[in-house]
């Protein structure tokens, strides 16, 4: 929750275009029903919130594997990163700013890792795009298991 408190403020000094969505209304967002993380958006499902503004939310995972393990989302539903589009991707680029502003004031000065799972192959289980944002431990790479 302290970095809650000190987050909450939208980035107002961001130059990038893509900001411009922040100031549309957010009344009629498509959230879908039955969706985990339009709930979460929505305040119908509690979680540990790290960084809000009108366009993404980021909260803590409920299964860290990292030290610091949050997700960011977009509060507009979007089932994952195979339905992005020119017209929603926008909120890909904010998402990455709030992941690199985060990362700062996590303490996150050596490096961090931003996850996003698509599809079955890529082991998505929440049909809502989400990107994972983990540090505080050495990472390994390839991201898989080696083959037999
Ligand atoms: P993925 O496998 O990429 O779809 O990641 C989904 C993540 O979401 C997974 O790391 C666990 C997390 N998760 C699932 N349900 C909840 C929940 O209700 N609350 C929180 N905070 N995290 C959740």
């Amino acid at each position: 929750m302290l970095y809650y408190t000190q987050s909450t403020a939208p980035i107002k000094n961001c130059r990038h275009k893509a900001y411009a969505f922040l100031a549309a209304p957010t009344e009629g967002m498509f959230h879908m029903e039955d969706c985990i993380f339009c709930k979460i958006a929505a305040g119908e499902i509690p979680a540990t919130k790290v960084y809000e503004d009108e366009a993404v939310l980021a909260f803590r995972d409920l299964d860290p594997q990292a030290p610091t393990h949050v997700l960011i989302i977009p509060k507009e539903h979007i089932a994952s990163a195979a339905e992005l589009t020119p017209e929603n991707s926008g909120v890909v680029a904010h998402i990455f700013e709030v992941a690199a502003r985060l990362a700062k004031e996590l303490g996150l000065e050596k490096g961090f890792r931003v996850v996003n799972n698509c599809g079955p192959d890529g082991m998505q289980s929440v049909q809502h795009l989400h990107f994972h944002l983990l540090g505080g431990r050495q990472m390994g790479w390839p991201p898989f298991p080696p083959q037999p």
